[in-house]
Order: structure tokens, then sequence, then C-alpha cells
């Protein structure tokens, strides 16, 4: 209990220090003075499960760079329900929205649940490089290899 207290605690702290050090970047240019939210966007496309309603990502393998702002765009080709997991992910990105249907919603994100034929964009930055862990978290599913590995440079 305590470890996961401390390791909340960590992460929180890193957060606020690369926040701090990125806000700090980005009001010192002064030549350059462009908000994280008007940064020209990556799209990135992302299908949990296929039309074969295979257990998988499709990538299974994703970049980001760290300061970037990215639109991930999920869609659910399948007929089957399914979630984007990835917890130490979300946790060093800065998340501006999250569109599905005619609902934005804001604030920190951490999964996604899709259900057959559902779209879901991700606008975030990636603030902190690391190797994270995908997987979707339908009992089974993760097992049967739908899982992927998230790399911010
Ligand atoms: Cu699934």
């Amino acid at each position: 209990m305590k470890a996961i207290v401390m390791r909340g605690l960590r992460v929180s702290l890193a957060l606020v220090l690369s926040l701090g050090l990125w806000f700090g970047s980005w009001f010192g240019a002064e030549s350059m003075a462009v908000a994280p939210s008007q940064q020209t966007v990556t799209e990135v496309q992302v299908h949990l499960g296929n039309v074969n309603n295979e257990l998988k990502f499709v990538p299974d393998r994703l970049e980001f760079e760290a300061g970037k702002r990215y639109k991930l765009i999920l869609d659910n080709p399948s007929e089957l329900k399914h979630y984007f997991t990835a917890k130490d992910f979300a946790d060093v990105i800065w998340t501006q929205k999250v569109e599905a249907g005619n609902v934005e919603v804001k604030g920190a994100i951490h999964e996604l649940e899709l259900k057959p034929g559902a779209q879901a964009e991700w606008v975030f930055v990636p603030l902190k490089s690391g190797t994270f862990e995908l997987h979707c978290s339908i009992p089974g599913h993760a097992e049967a290899g739908m899982t992927g590995q998230i790399s911010v440079l």
C-alpha cells in the first residue's frame, strides 16, 4: 500500500517537473510562442481487433516523440468490445481531449472502451520517454495476444 502511494507520488512529481520544464521552454521561446494545444498534430491510427474478430491491436507497436502533439484515432472494426489500456503511458502524457461521437472529454484519461463499430480520437502530448505496455482488459483478450508496446522517444 505504502509502495503504491510512493510510486504515485513519484509519478506525479515527475509529471509536475516535466510540465514545468515543458511550459518553461514554451514561454522561453519567444519567437515561437505556440501553445501546446495549437501545435500541429500527427495522426496515428490504431484498430482494436479486426473484421475477423482476431484479438490484436493493428498495429501493435506505437512510437511517439516526447513534446509533440498526437491524435490517436482508435476504432473497433470487430464484433467484440475492446479496451485500449495503457495506464503507465497515460501517466506520462498530457491529454488535451478525447472525442467520441458528439462528446469531447477533457482531462486525464487512463483507459478507453470501444464497443463494436466505435471510433474515438485521443489528442495528447507525451511528456516523458519510456517503453509502456498496452493491452485490452477484457478477460482473456490480452492472454490471446491483444497486447502491444508504446515507445516514447
Ligand atoms: Cu479486446
